[in-house]
């Protein structure tokens, strides 16, 4: 099994559940600060150009959420289980790629990823729409989270590592994490698993 990452937010996710199911992968590491994401080789491999990727014999999967399951499914976890918890999981699953980390990552992109690169100045005007929307959906999470450890069945699942790939970056990208103490303890209980803690290959 080859899974290709790149030290960043989508990769954290399918690195970590690869970690914490203990798959021996081989990791490949595709530097997308030299553009080798968009090299041929790799276009092979995910067309879209991006990271994380993964072959296993003769599945290429991408999307980190698909590698996320697939690999869940691979080790008979229950991560992504069977049972009337799937539904609920999709659900979270869902929602955080159109409403929390999808605003979360213009935050990240534009407070960490523009000058990790030298991209120039975040624009004012998509940080603040972006930041009015994080806050609104993570106030939903935040309420959802009271009394909870995970976020569904309380039994940790993809969803868990889907919803919070961001939140280790959260002071750099400046996600006001703090503002949400359910969230934080959410985030801070996630960060007691070393493989989501140090989730790429050292
Ligand atoms: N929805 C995709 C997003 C993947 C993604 O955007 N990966 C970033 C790194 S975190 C990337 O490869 N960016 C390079 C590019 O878009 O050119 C997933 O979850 O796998």
């Amino acid at each position: 099994m080859k899974l290709y990452y790149y030290d960043t937010q989508n990769p954290w996710r399918a690195c970590a559940v690869a970690k914490y199911l203990d798959f021996k992968a081989d990791y490949i590491h595709v530097d997308v600060g030299k553009g080798e994401h968009r090299s041929p080789e790799f276009l092979a491999v995910n067309p879209n150009g991006k990271v994380p990727a993964l072959v296993d014999g003769d599945v290429k999967m991408w999307e980190s959420v698909a590698i996320m399951a697939y690999l869940s499914d691979k080790a008979g976890s229950d991560l992504w289980p069977k049972d009337e918890r799937q539904i609920e999981i999709m659900r979270w699953l869902v929602w955080d790629a159109a409403q929390f980390t999808r605003w979360g990552s213009i935050l990240h992109f534009e407070n960490r990823i523009r000058k990790r690169f030298d991209l120039g100045d975040p624009d004012p005007a998509t940080v603040e729409e972006a930041l009015g929307n994080w806050k609104r959906f993570a106030a939903v999470l935040d309420a959802h989270l009271k009394g909870r450890t995970y976020i569904v069945a309380d039994t940790l699942s993809i969803a868990d590592f889907a919803v919070a790939c961001l939140l280790p970056l959260a002071e750099v990208s400046k996600l006001p994490l703090d503002d949400y103490p359910e969230l934080r303890r959410f985030h801070d209980n996630l960060m007691e698993i070393p493989a989501w803690r140090r989730p790429f290959p050292e």
